[in-house]
């Protein structure tokens, strides 16, 4: 019998068009398409070892045994895999979370776009990164563009089976993003949360979602023409559109601190110098800095002046989910 065992890669990746919203709480499927860069400096490695001696599955997270809750989140999303294949048995799930603390980045994107590579891997699935990804999209819905590298689209999809990534560009070519930490405490609004409180009172969303479409389509055309300004430019408004969001809520919230809207004014003034940067924002308060690869340095050197090192983290575009030895 073949051993029962993989191991997988994934990195983060950053939303250029955001998720904002699900039309299907239980199948993760979103309002509207979404297009992000996956980020070579954070990712999760997680090897999973099917074993006929449990009975339950176990999670090791940097090499301690988490809580029933934190397991039973992964039993969930194994189920997706017993569920499909029609298998019983239990699995270990050890996972490295290579996202630094002080990055302030969310790993559930890589996090389960790697735990759906390592389910293949160890249960021989001869499946593609895109069928691949509409397993990931059940564990966190930014997981869906994190089994490709470069630039990824969601497409929203018609059904479970067809809301998946698609590879767009490998962002080989001059392509770079400077992080700016603003604060790593554990946010008050989840994204899950905020999201769903936004689709239900939100009088700007259904807004957002028509000028989602333009914007996606926008940016497809920017990134065929390798054009990072205007990428930029696009990226920068949907963010902030998506902000608007949450401000008409009810209650209002907003992901902002006083510390994000001295970024944004960081990014301005580095305009005014004549450098390509714009500023992306999730659902926290970090500001993400897309610029070109060859002026991060310096982008790094000037935001220095107002932020610490520790809080500034330079990454270029990362690969695809790949096959880890175990
Ligand atoms: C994104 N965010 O496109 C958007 C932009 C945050 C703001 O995807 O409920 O953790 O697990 O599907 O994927 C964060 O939401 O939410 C997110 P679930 P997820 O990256």
């Amino acid at each position: 019998m073949q051993k029962r065992i993989g191991a997988c890669r994934a990195h983060t990746n950053i939303a250029l068009i955001k998720y904002w919203g699900k039309r299907d709480q239980t199948l993760f499927l979103p309002t509207s398409s979404s297009l992000s860069l996956t980020l070579n400096a954070f990712y999760t490695d997680t090897r999973v070892q099917w074993l006929d001696n449990l009975s339950n599955d176990l999670f090791y997270l940097n090499g301690e045994k988490q809580s029933k809750e934190e397991t039973n989140k992964i039993s969930r999303f194994l189920d997706l895999f017993r569920d499909e294949l029609g298998i019983n048995g239990y699995a270990k799930v050890e996972s490295y979370n290579h996202v630094p603390t002080a990055a302030g980045l969310a790993s559930s994107a890589s996090a389960f776009a790697a735990l759906a590579g390592a389910c293949r891997e160890s249960l021989h699935l001869d499946w593609s990164n895109e069928k691949l990804s509409t397993f990931a999209r059940r564990g966190s819905g930014s997981a869906t563009r994190s089994v490709y590298g470069g630039f990824v689209e969601w497409n929203k999809g018609t059904s479970s089976v067809d809301s998946k990534a698609i590879a767009i560009d490998d962002a080989n070519w001059d392509v770079g993003m400077v992080i700016i930490a603003i604060n790593k405490a554990k946010k008050k609004v989840s994204s899950r949360e905020g999201m769903q409180l936004t689709v239900a009172t939100s009088p700007f969303y259904s807004q957002w979602v028509e000028q989602s479409e333009q914007d996606l389509i926008a940016i497809k055309e920017a990134i065929a023409n390798q054009d990072i300004q205007r990428v930029g430019e696009i990226a920068e408004t949907n963010a902030m559109r998506m902000h608007a969001t949450t401000l008409a809520a009810n209650p209002p919230f907003t992901y902002f601190e006083p510390e994000t809207l001295q970024a944004i004014a960081s990014v301005q003034a580095l305009r005014e110098k004549g450098f390509t940067a714009y500023y992306t924002i999730d659902a926290g308060p970090n500001v993400k800095v897309l610029c070109k690869a060859s002026e991060m340095s310096q982008i790094k050197q000037h935001l220095s002046e107002t932020f610490t090192n520790d809080q500034l983290i330079t990454t270029t575009p990362g690969d695809a989910l790949t096959r880890l030895d175990h």
